[in-house]
Parts: C-alpha cells; structure tokens; sequence
C-alpha cells in the first residue's frame, strides 16, 4: 500500500516547481531529540504547555531555565538525520522550496537547509526579559555561564529566544510562512497539528490550491485533511521518496 503512495507522492513532487515543507519534531526523533507529545515528553512532572509561558517564567525564571538548560544540554549532543539531510537538499534542488520549522533545536541549520523560516524561534538565541532594548544574542554554550543567564546589556533575567505559548510568532517568519503555502506541494512531517497558527497552515495551502501530503508515525487530526497520508518514520521516508526521485 505505501508503496503506490510513495510512488504518487514522488512523481508529484517530480512535477512540482514550488514546494513547501512543514516540520516539527518527530523530524528530530531519529537524532535523540524527544518530542513534545510523545515519550519523553515530559520533563520531570511539567508539560511543555506549563512551562513554555510568559507566566510560568515570571512565576519561576530558575525553574524554566531549568528546563531549557536540560534540553540545551541534551540537544547539543545531537547531530542532523537523514530527515534533516533530506529536507536540507531539496530545499536548494526545487525552484523554490521553504522549509517552515515548529523545532527550536536548530538541527535544520546544522544541516544546512536553504529558506528556513523558524516560527518558533530557537534555544540558541537569548533575549532581555525586560526588552531593555539589547538585540537577541546567540549562545551556544552548555552548560549556560550562570542560571538563569542575565542581559549583558542591563544585567536583567534574560529569557529563552523561543516562542512561548500565548506569545505572538515572529512577523517575517509567519508572512514568509504564508506566502509559501502558495505551492504545488505542501508536505507536513513529523507534527501532531495540534499547536497553532503553524497547524493552520496545511488547510490555508490546500485552500490555495496546493497538493497536500502528510508524512508522520502516527494519524494527526490533519490526517483526514490532506490528500494523502503516509504513516512511518520521517528519515526512513524521506530517504525512500529522496530514491524514487533520482533520474
Ligand atoms: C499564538 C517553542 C497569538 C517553545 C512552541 C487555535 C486553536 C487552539 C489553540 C490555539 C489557537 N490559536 C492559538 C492557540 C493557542 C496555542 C495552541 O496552539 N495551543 C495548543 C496546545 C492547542 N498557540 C499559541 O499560543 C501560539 N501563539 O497563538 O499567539 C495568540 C495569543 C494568545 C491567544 C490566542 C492567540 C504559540 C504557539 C507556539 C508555542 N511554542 N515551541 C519551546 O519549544 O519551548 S510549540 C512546541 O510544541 C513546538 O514548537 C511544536 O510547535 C509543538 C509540538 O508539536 P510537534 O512539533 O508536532 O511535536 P509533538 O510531540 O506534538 O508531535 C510529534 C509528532 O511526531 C507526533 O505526531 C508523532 O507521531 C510524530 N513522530 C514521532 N517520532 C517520529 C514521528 N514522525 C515521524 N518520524 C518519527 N521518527
Ligand atoms: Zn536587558
């Protein structure tokens, strides 16, 4: 069966000239990131959506710094998959191909992927808590100096460069994001389209017109919505249609 569908998703990108890819983090399963809904999900008793907030981080800055020290520290050992290196060679091989990333661990930039839009920012960029007016700045070092990390420019809290839930996605990303469903074929991988506006984005391309496909472990509730959908791991299925489209 996922043979046909792979063969059907292959020559539909062979014929396409814009492509637009959705990730989120089951793209990053195969490197040893955990994904946010599945095992591993959790960090000590918290869910992501208790501590990815303006609120939980005003409550207790040292304990959601906690968090991102953890996940910095477990993500700095991991490298690209054959997901990433995939996604990353499309992404220079379509006339115009965008990569639109939920994933903050910036594995897409390592694996140097062409017109990436991070709409949810990443754990490598700090900011000033108090938006004392310093740029974001990027840090790369784990363990972090001190926790929690301060603002060089005003020595206040600074806060993680992610967006947290209840917080705006960053302008330009989400404007490129939605111009880029304007395309031939809008491929989701590895997301549960449960957290929006990026799970809104698969209907807004197929509204456009767009052939839409959905490559994940497991059904999503955008499953039913897009015109196929093919249920595995990502690296082993990008690999796969990445063969079938070699002359
Ligand atoms: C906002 C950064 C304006 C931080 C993140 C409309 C309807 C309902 C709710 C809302 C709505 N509009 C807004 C909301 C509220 C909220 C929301 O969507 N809530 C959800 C929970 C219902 N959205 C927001 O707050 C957004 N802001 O809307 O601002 C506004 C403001 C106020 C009020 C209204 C509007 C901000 C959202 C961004 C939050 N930040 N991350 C950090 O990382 O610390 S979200 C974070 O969680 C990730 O970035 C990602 O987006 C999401 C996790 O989803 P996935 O990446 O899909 O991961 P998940 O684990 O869920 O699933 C993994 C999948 O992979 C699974 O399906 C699994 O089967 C599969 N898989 C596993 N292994 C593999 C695999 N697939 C293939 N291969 C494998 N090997
Ligand atoms: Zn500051």
């Amino acid at each position: 069966m996922s043979d046909e569908k792979l063969d059907l998703l292959a020559d539909r990108l062979r014929r396409a000239s814009r492509v637009t890819i959705l990730t989120g983090a089951g793209v990053s399963a195969a490197s040893g990131v955990p994904t946010f809904r599945g095992s591993g999900g959790l960090w000590r008793q918290f869910r992501a959506e208790d501590l990815a907030t303006p609120g939980a981080f005003s409550r207790d800055p040292v304990l959601v710094w906690e968090w991102y020290a953890w996940r910095r520290e477990l993500i700095a050992a991991c490298k690209p998959n054959p997901a990433h290196d995939v996604v990353a060679r499309w992404s220079k091989s379509f006339e115009r191909c965008t990569v639109i990333t939920q994933n903050v661990d910036d594995l897409h930039v390592q694996a140097d992927t062409a017109n990436l839009l991070r709409v949810h920012g990443s754990l490598w960029e700090l900011s000033c808590w108090r938006k004392c007016g310093a740029s974001p700045w990027h840090d790369e070092s784990v363990p972090l100096q001190t926790l929690p990390p301060l603002c060089p420019a005003c020595g206040g809290l600074a806060r993680p460069g992610v967006v947290w839930f209840g917080e705006s996605l960053p302008r330009r990303e989400m404007e490129a994001a939605a111009a880029a469903c304007a395309c031939d074929v809008f491929l989701t991988v590895g997301t549960s389209a449960i957290v929006y506006p990026a799970a809104g984005l698969v209907h807004e391309a197929k509204r456009g017109g767009a052939f839409t496909a959905e490559l994940n472990l497991d059904p999503t509730p955008a499953s039913a919505e897009v015109e196929l959908a093919i249920h595995g791991p990502a690296d082993r299925l990008l690999s796969d249609i990445a063969q079938r489209l070699i002359p």
